[in-house]
């Protein structure tokens, strides 16, 4: 038998290393760690829950809608969350407004930040997506938390993580002292410690892009992704592979396993929306910095570093250029260039 070292004995070792500790980033981690068990095992029953639910029709017995599972694990990241005294509020992808405690919860330290079920196109086809979680500081003496107090940079994230529902469950997660990878047990139904301090590679020869996109990028992408597709005959003097699986948590583990460069970058497609991007800074973009960035890459808007932005509200759009330093610096410069 394995005997590994669990998710919350990690963090709480890591705790004892302060002394102001109080238990409350070990508790809230821990009620995170269970709803991504909760939707884990949602995602991997599939079509066999929804062929059971199904059988009364689109109504469940309560005459309840039955509901999509990106919806599901939104309620179920809020129920785990809110009642525990670790949060003072929460903001989803799935909620308008964010999300205050009811009055008879406890009010706690942090704010939780999340996009429930990332990839969602790509849930009805059985192709991995994931759950992606930022945990900021609740400003001072705040006891109902505004939308105006999730501002804040993303160097100030506490922690960052996402779980990965592939062929097997993954936590990754940063406190910004390196990146750990745990993979969920399920006969022990714990997340055990896989790696310690991953790292990207500096250099790369893949790249990760929506190539339908191409007619709407900027000029500085345009070149990047040309000079990739000339290989080792072009300018960068390298053959270059590509994959697009059109989750970003699929995207980013890849990278942090062997690396590689991650875009989304400003198109005329999004910009006519009035979104600069498609990917959430909140949400997406400021915790896959954290992570990517304690693992050695680099991660900017092609333009600015995302950890730096300001954000200016709470479903921002932002462009993600993400990955092995050399290439999002090589990037980064040809939009500095022109
Ligand atoms: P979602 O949060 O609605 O699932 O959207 C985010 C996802 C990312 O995981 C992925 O990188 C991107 O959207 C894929 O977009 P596209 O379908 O345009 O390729
Ligand atoms: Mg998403």
């Amino acid at each position: 038998m394995h005997i590994g070292t669990t998710l919350t004995q990690f963090i709480i070792e890591k705790e004892h290393q302060h002394v102001e500790a109080t238990g409350a980033f070990t508790g809230l981690l821990n009620e995170i760690a269970t709803a991504c068990k909760i939707i884990s095992n949602g995602v991997n029953h599939g079509g066999l829950a929804e062929d059971v639910l199904g059988v009364a029709g689109t109504e469940n017995v309560q005459g309840e809608e039955q509901k999509k599972l990106d919806v599901l694990s939104n309620e179920v990241m809020i129920a785990r969350n809110q009642w525990g005294g670790h949060v003072a509020a929460m903001a989803s992808e799935e909620e308008d407004d964010i999300y205050n405690l009811p009055k008879e919860y406890p009010r706690g330290k942090y704010l939780l930040l999340f996009d429930p079920l990332d990839g969602s196109s790509n849930i009805d086809v059985n192709i991995s997506v994931g759950t992606i979680f930022s945990i900021l500081r609740c400003p001072e003496g705040i006891e109902e938390p505004t939308a105006d107090d999730f501002l804040q940079e993303g160097t100030t994230q506490v922690a960052a993580g996402y779980a990965l529902y592939g062929p097997s469950t993954e936590m990754v997660l940063t406190t910004g002292n390196g990146v750990h990878r745990f993979t969920l047990d399920p006969n022990v139904g714990e997340f055990i410690l896989t790696e310690e301090n991953v790292t990207i590679p500096e250099e790369t020869q893949e790249f990760a892009i929506n190539m339908s996109n191409q007619r709407f990028w900027e000029a500085p992408v345009k070149r990047y992704i040309d000079e990739c597709l000339q290989g080792k005959e072009g300018p960068l003097g390298k053959d270059f592979n590509m994959r697009w699986v059109a989750s970003m948590v699929a995207e980013v583990h890849r990278i942090l396993n062997r690396g590689g460069i991650f875009m989304y970058p400003l198109d005329s497609k999004t910009m006519a929306k009035g979104q600069a991007g498609k990917l959430r800074l909140m949400y997406e973009a400021n915790p896959m910095s954290f992570i990517v960035e304690q693992a050695g890459g680099a991660s900017t808007t092609g333009r600015e570093r995302i950890l730096s932005m300001k954000p200016e509200h709470i479903h921002q759009r932002v462009p993600v250029v993400l990955g092995s330093r050399t290439e999002v610096e090589r990037v980064t410069a040809y939009h500095n260039e022109g």
